[in-house]
């Protein structure tokens, strides 16, 4: 199923932790939170050690909280792709610490998309229960290694990264500009040999 780029939402369910109530400050994400440029890079494959998002959930004495459902959700008006959405949704262990992997397609700016750069469309939420929500990290960027199609609508992402996606990413390589955003991977503000290989890791994976 096809879900579009702009909006990331991380619910956070309390479900009877013992520790305290979760910490937007003493939580942390990674590796986004260690970014000078911060986006999720996602890699459309099956069981790949790739790329993930770890969200380290604390109280605020800094103790991890356990048993807690962390829940990425993304914008239906965005075009990112997800493999699969079970992915999405994951509990924390005993520390506090859950894992999860990064497994999509297509690409997202929040600056793109409404135009507004102070608006963190690509956000994190935590949800202490109860119905309530509160905002953890913002993302300016979702970026993947899957940009373009050779199935379906060339001009979007496919869920595989091939020759198509190789001759995009290749396009920006050599001339980054304004685009070099959606090919900085690692999230470091430039554009370097560090991007090309993290690319070439994910090249001929597809979802299947
Ligand atoms: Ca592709
Ligand atoms: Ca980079």
């Amino acid at each position: 199923m096809r879900i579009s780029p702009m909006f990331l939402l991380i619910m956070i369910l309390a479900t009877g932790a013992t520790a305290g109530a979760p910490s937007v400050s003493q939580s942390v994400v990674s590796p986004t939170d260690q970014m000078t440029d911060p986006c999720l890079y996602g890699v459309p494959t099956c069981g790949s050690a790739l790329s993930w998002l770890t969200v380290q959930v604390n109280d605020d004495n800094g103790d991890g909280v356990p048993n807690v459902l962390v829940e990425l959700e993304f914008d239906p008006a965005s075009n990112v792709v997800v493999c699969n959405e079970n992915d999405l949704s994951r509990t924390t262990g005993l520390t506090g610490s859950v894992s999860i992997p990064l497994r999509f397609g297509g690409t997202c700016r929040a600056t793109e998309v409404k135009g507004d750069p102070d608006e963190p469309l690509c956000s994190i939420f935590i949800s202490l229960g109860g119905g309530d929500r509160i905002y953890l990290r913002g993302f300016p960027r979702i970026v993947s290694a899957d940009h373009r199609g050779s199935k379906g609508d060339p001009d979007e992402p496919d869920r595989s990264v091939d020759s198509s996606d190789l001759a995009y990413f290749g396009s920006i390589y050599g001339d980054p500009g304004n685009d070099g955003w959606r090919i900085d991977y690692n999230g470091d503000g430039q554009v370097t040999l560090a991007d090309n290989i993290m690319f070439g890791q994910a090249y001929n994976l597809d979802c299947e």
